[in-house]
């Protein structure tokens, strides 16, 4: 009998874009997440399950192999750190790009300029390499708003088109990262599954360099 596969996904543009390279690893969704309710789903493969999550517990389900494998995006994984994980390949989807963004004309406060993020550790990070003093405020969503209350100076986001910075006023200013989506697997899995894993990673592979 073959070992079971557990993939963790989570809702949206993620699953949407992962959907297709699924299907070229003959992996196919018994339900869709956006309609069901249901947390686990079923595939067209009995050894195969998907495990539908917030993308930012990703990471966490498959370093502890509560998921063998799972796709998250790069930011999330930087922020995470990676631990008890192998990245194995670059899914080049839901691409967009980390950055520190703000209102232009916006003179910040001369002690430490205050910067609103869900990304804690990410912006830690870049500020103190770059010996720069700032205060980092953490936020669950709407980073976009903050600049524009007084919440902060500026913020730290994933940006898409930049229609949203835009419409607030706001522009993107300092480059972080390029982002894309990731296959994240379990070290632990990849050891002991590691027939069937290999076999999923590289059709998945091919079906992202076609
Ligand atoms: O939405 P939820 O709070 O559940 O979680 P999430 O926002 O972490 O998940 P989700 O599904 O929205 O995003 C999953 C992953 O998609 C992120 O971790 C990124 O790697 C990637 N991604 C790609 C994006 C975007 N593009 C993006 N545009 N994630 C978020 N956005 C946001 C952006 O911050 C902005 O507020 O979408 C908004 C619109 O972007 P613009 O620039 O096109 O206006
Ligand atoms: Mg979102």
């Amino acid at each position: 009998m073959n070992a079971q596969i557990t993939i963790a996904l989570s809702k949206g543009r993620i699953f949407q874009e992962t959907l297709p390279l699924l299907a070229a690893a003959g992996i196919v969704p018994a339900d869709d997440p956006e309609t069901s309710r249901k947390l686990i789903l079923d595939t067209n493969q009995s050894d195969v399950k998907l495990v539908i999550i917030r993308a930012t517990d990703t990471p966490t389900y498959v370093q502890y192999g509560a998921a063998d494998l799972g796709v998250a995006g790069k930011d999330v994984l930087l922020e995470h750190g990676g631990e008890g994980l192998y990245e194995p390949l670059d899914l080049c989807i839901a691409r967009c790009r980390l950055m520190v963004a703000g209102d232009p004309d916006h003179r910040p406060r001369l002690s430490r300029p205050r910067i609103a993020t869900k990304y804690m550790n990410t912006t830690r990070r870049w500020f103190a390499d770059q010996g720069r003093q700032v205060e980092v405020i953490k936020l669950y969503g709407s980073m976009e708003l903050a600049p524009l209350v007084g919440l902060a100076d500026y913020i730290v986001d994933v940006v898409d088109t930049g229609n949203t910075l835009k419409a607030n006023g706001l522009a993107p200013l300092e480059h972080i990262a390029d982002i894309s989506s990731r296959l994240i697997v379990n070290k632990a899995a990849m050891k002991m599954k590691h027939a069937r894993i290999k076999t999923i990673i590289a059709r998945m592979a091919a079906a992202v360099g076609a």
